[in-house]
């Protein structure tokens, strides 16, 4: 069984992701860890901490000679911001120490500072926000990079771009080509392959960056090459769609998951959405001229690709804040203002891939296991050839 988590706190001293259940044998690509690290800190939109961090992960566990060893993989990322923050958030126990406890009483409204503090009977939102915040997904993006490399091994390939930032959407249809050419662009601002669209998208930062505000918008993870028959129809949790929607939901200010053009469907007739079957002699597969299923039918893969969208509210801290009240004195007030970003679509796209990824994988290792990648590739191979044949 593949799994992961991840430990860390966003001004702590670093990162750790964990990872395990991968095959032996498997090429851990380097270059490719980092730079996916690195896709992850870009983007138009994005706030000062940014400029501090410079994210590599140091490998320290499960990786020898270039190759996963069958053992846990332990990922080690560091903050960079830590020295900033050292004295207002020592391990030790340090009462009365000089340094200040950075503590925020006034809780932001839609972040999990409130809920937070509530739960965990804390009057200081602080150590909420410290692990609530977005710098946890560096971890992930690490766990996913792993994932993508097993994926690549058998085929697939998970890319994302950016289809809304605000009001601004992308109104047609985007190539796996186009995708892959705006994923390698490290210099695209926000991700999105239609330059007029990206432009128009790039205003609604700037404006809401004047008003002190910030801004939302939906991200499109596709997986292409996936081999059919992933996941199953046959148990309520064994369904891939329902999966996916949870590994994607689980990513901070994401609020809704769409599967395809599932939101579209749902106002359409069923001709219209359907996507019809045809048999391709050729490569010996079934095809179709739509995807509007996105790849997925009775929660299993049908071999079209896996098109998996994330919708994320706009982030909650405001330079311009809301009302609140105060978790000590209960009084009225506007809500805390921290540093912050403005538009985080593009890297929640990347975070996107990594969790589709890791699940993806994980369904792979379920229906063809394997204790070495050369065990995993038989079985992948045999099922390849039983396809042919079908
Ligand atoms: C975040 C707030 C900001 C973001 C952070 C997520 O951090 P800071 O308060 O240090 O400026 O930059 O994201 C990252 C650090 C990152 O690497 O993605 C939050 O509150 O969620």
């Amino acid at each position: 069984m593949l799994r992961f988590a991840s430990a860390g706190e966003s001004h702590g001293q670093a990162l750790v992701a964990w990872i395990s259940g991968l095959p032996a044998g498997l090429g851990v690509d380097l270059e490719f860890l980092q730079r996916e690290l690195q896709r992850r800190q870009l983007g138009y939109g994005r706030g000062g901490r940014q400029r501090i961090e410079n994210d590599r992960a140091d490998i320290f566990a499960g990786v020898r000679h270039g190759r996963t060893i069958g053992a846990p993989i332990a990922v080690h990322i560091e903050n960079r911001d830590w020295p900033n923050w050292e004295k207002a958030l020592p391990v030790e126990d340090s009462e009365g120490a000089e340094g200040g406890q950075r503590p925020l009483t006034a809780p932001r409204p839609g972040h999990a500072d409130l809920a937070g503090a509530l739960k965990f009977n804390l009057h200081d939102a602080r150590y909420v926000l410290e692990r609530a915040s977005a710098r946890e997904t560096a971890a992930r993006v690490a766990a996913g990079a792993f994932a993508k490399m097993l994926l690549r091994e058998l085929g697939a390939a998970v890319l994302s771009h950016t289809i809304a930032v605000g009001h601004v959407r992308l109104e047609r249809a985007a190539s796996w080509k186009e995708i892959e050419a705006i994923c390698a662009n490290l210099e695209s601002p926000l991700r999105c392959v239609d330059g007029g669209t990206q432009s128009s998208m790039g205003a609604e930062v700037d404006q809401a960056l004047r008003a002190g505000d910030s801004v939302g918008g939906v991200f499109e993870v596709v997986a292409h090459g996936v081999t059919p028959g992933l996941g199953s129809h046959a148990q309520w949790d064994e369904r891939l769609d329902a999966r996916l929607a949870r590994v994607v939901m689980s990513i901070q200010a994401v609020k809704a998951v769409e599967i395809g053009a599932g939101v579209a469907n749902a106002a359409a007739y069923g001709s219209e959405v359907q996507d019809e079957i045809r048999y391709d002699a050729a490569t010996k597969r079934f095809a179709r001229s739509s995807n509007r299923a996105g790849g997925l039918e009775g929660g299993i893969t049908n071999g079209q690709d896996v098109v998996v969208r994330g919708y994320l509210k706009p982030i909650s801290t405001l330079r311009r804040p809301l009302l609140t009240a105060d978790l000590k004195t209960k009084e009225a007030m506007k809500a805390a203002y921290e540093r912050s970003d403005v538009c985080v679509v593009p890297a929640a796209g990347v975070v996107g891939e990594a969790m589709v990824a890791l699940e993806l994988a994980g369904a792979y290792l379920e229906k063809f296991g394997g204790d070495s990648l050369e065990e995993t590739r038989r079985n992948f191979d045999g099922y390849q050839k039983q396809l042919d044949n079908f």
